[in-house]
Order: C-alpha cells, then sequence, then structure tokens
C-alpha cells in the first residue's frame, strides 16, 4: 500500500491542473445518506418518484418533504475530514476545481472556493414560473409549497437541483468537461459513477492521459480506468493522500 500511495501522492503533487470529482460517498462519513447502497435513499424512494420535474408537478407537497427532510440532514451534517482534505488541496492555489455530483454544500461548508455544484444546491430554491432564485429560508420550512415572494408571481418554488431528465447548468457542465479534458490528475471520489453527464469527467481526463486515482469502498463503474484504486473509506483515505503536502 505505502509503494501505491506514495506513486499517487506523486501524481497529485506533479498535477499542474488538479480535478477532484466527488460523489454522495464522500457525505457519507457526515451522516448524509447515499443513494445506490442498500440502506441509501433510493431504496426507500424510487428516483422517477420524486427526482423529477413530473413528480413535482404531481406531489409538490411529497417532494417538499423529502427535500426538505434532505435539507435539514444536510444542516446538521458536518463537513468530515475527506471535505477538510479537498479543501486543503482548494488553499494550495493549484489551477483546481472540485466538480460535484452532492447538493449537500458540505465542500463549500469545508472551506472549498472552486466548487462547481453539477446537480444544483438543496440550500437553494427557484420560482418554477418566473425562475427567481432564493437561498433557503424558514419559510421554506413549514408543510406548505413554498410561494414565489415575486410581485405577483406566485408561482411554486422548487429546490434547485437537476432532477432525472433535466439538464444541467451548461456554463457549469462546459467549465467542468473543459476542465477535466485539461487535468493532469482527477481525484475520484465516493461516486458510483452510474449517472450522466457527469460521470464522463473521468473518463475525459483519462483522454488527456490524467492519472486517475479513486477512493470507494468498493469499485465503481470508474474503478475500470483507475490508475490507482484505494478501497477505502473517503474520511480515512483523503486525508492520508493530502497530509504530506505542507501548507503556506
Ligand atoms: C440528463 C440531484 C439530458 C437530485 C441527481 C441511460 C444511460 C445513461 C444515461 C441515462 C440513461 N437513462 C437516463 C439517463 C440520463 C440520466 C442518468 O444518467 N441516469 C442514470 C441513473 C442511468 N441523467 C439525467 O437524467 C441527467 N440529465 O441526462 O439530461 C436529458 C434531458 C432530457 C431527456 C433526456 C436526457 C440529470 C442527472 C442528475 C440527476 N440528479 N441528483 C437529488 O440529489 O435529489 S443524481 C444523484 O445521483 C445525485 O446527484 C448523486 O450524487 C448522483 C450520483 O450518485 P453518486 O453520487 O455516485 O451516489 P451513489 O449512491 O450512486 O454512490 C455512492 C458511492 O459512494 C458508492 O460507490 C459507494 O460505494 C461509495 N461510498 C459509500 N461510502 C463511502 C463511499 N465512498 C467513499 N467513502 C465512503 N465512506
Ligand atoms: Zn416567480
Amino acid at each position: 500500500m505505502d509503494e501505491k500511495i506514495a506513486r499517487a501522492r506523486d501524481a497529485i503533487t506533479r498535477a499542474d491542473k488538479l480535478l477532484v470529482f466527488t460523489g454522495a460517498g464522500i457525505s457519507k462519513e457526515s451522516g448524509v445518506p447515499t443513494f445506490r447502497e442498500a440502506d441509501g435513499l433510493w431504496e426507500k424512494f424510487k428516483a422517477e418518484d420524486f427526482a423529477t420535474l413530473e413528480s413535482f408537478k404531481k406531489r409538490p407537497q411529497e417532494v417538499w418533504k423529502w427535500y426538505r427532510e434532505r435539507r435539514s440532514l444536510a444542516r446538521k451534517a458536518k463537513p468530515n475530514p475527506a471535505h477538510i482534505a479537498v479543501a486543503k488541496l482548494d488553499r494550495l492555489h493549484w489551477d483546481f476545481m472540485i466538480a460535484t455530483q452532492n447538493i449537500d454544500n458540505l465542500h463549500r461548508r469545508a472551506g472549498a472556493k472552486r466548487v462547481l455544484e453539477l446537480h444544483g444546491n438543496l440550500l437553494r430554491s427557484y420560482c418554477l414560473e418566473c425562475g427567481k432564485k432564493v437561498d433557503e429560508s424558514d419559510a421554506d420550512l413549514d408543510g406548505e409549497v413554498p410561494i414565489c415572494s415575486e410581485h405577483g408571481c406566485g408561482g411554486l418554488m422548487r429546490p434547485d437541483v437537476v432532477w432525472f431528465g433535466e439538464y444541467l447548468d451548461p456554463n457549469i457542465l462546459n467549465e467542468a468537461t473543459r476542465f477535466a479534458s485539461e487535468c493532469d490528475c482527477c481525484i475520484v471520489v465516493g461516486t458510483s459513477g452510474l449517472v450522466y453527464p457527469a460521470a464522463q469527467l473521468p473518463y475525459l481526463a483519462k483522454r488527456n492521459d490524467a492519472a486517475i486515482i479513486e477512493i470507494n469502498p468498493e469499485p465503481s463503474a470508474i474503478t475500470g480506468i483507475a490508475d490507482y484504486f484505494f478501497e477505502g473509506k473517503a474520511g480515512e483515505m483523503m486525508p492520508v493522500l493530502v497530509e504530506h503536502i505542507k501548507e503556506g
């Protein structure tokens, strides 16, 4: 293992352009459930029932109840050592980017600045009619479906997350795909690698001969292209990968 860690650390240190691509697994140790594991979210709720615009239009109250539960989980959650280690990489003035599929805001709460939120952010909402965006307000917390505060609009507010069948923000996706295609090291943490177009990012990095480093307790759809696969928890492995890098 030490030899593999040394080589992976070296790939990180030598990288001019470093991408960190994360999924729900990086927040598992913060108490935020993943999607596709035995105790995952999609086991209890079928994605198409909750994470789609159609289901929101049919059952806005139920969908809001689900997202409010996840919002309060996200607010109670604390960044774990993996988020902290990734934020340390961000501080070290690299040509650096975090592309996350997570909507729990934990990378930012760990102090990371350069974060592309591919699937949106659970703490923001926007109006279905006029598009007005608001940060979470406690008004969202009562049982009703929040209504747009724009004068005369009255549209339904929805969580500012990308649902299945919805396009990602083109600016965010373009920036992420461009960065991935130019990076020379991509660290993949806690994703099953099943959801597109986000999951293409490590493949774009690979095509640019980037070193692919993956941390996951079990193999994922990305493991086949990983140069270094660390079978373990993000909260344990990520700090080990960056502890040699001195701050300042
Ligand atoms: C789109 C936000 C264009 C909402 C999410 C067939 C083939 C290919 C693609 C498709 C297809 N059919 C449909 C599609 C497109 C679809 C898609 O990719 N579906 C997949 C499921 C097949 N994609 C879309 O719909 C996207 N939009 O394509 O638009 C379009 C437009 C119109 C019509 C057609 C197409 C939009 C996708 C975004 C959906 N929104 N979330 C919300 O969160 O409520 S996706 C959801 O999955 C989350 O964002 C999540 O992050 C993401 C990916 O999951 P992971 O993060 O990887 O989490 P998962 O549970 O799967 O895995 C966790 C991993 O962690 C595991 O590997 C586990 O081992 C590991 N782990 C566990 N513990 C730890 C750990 N790792 C480290 N440490 C630990 N301690
Ligand atoms: Zn509105």
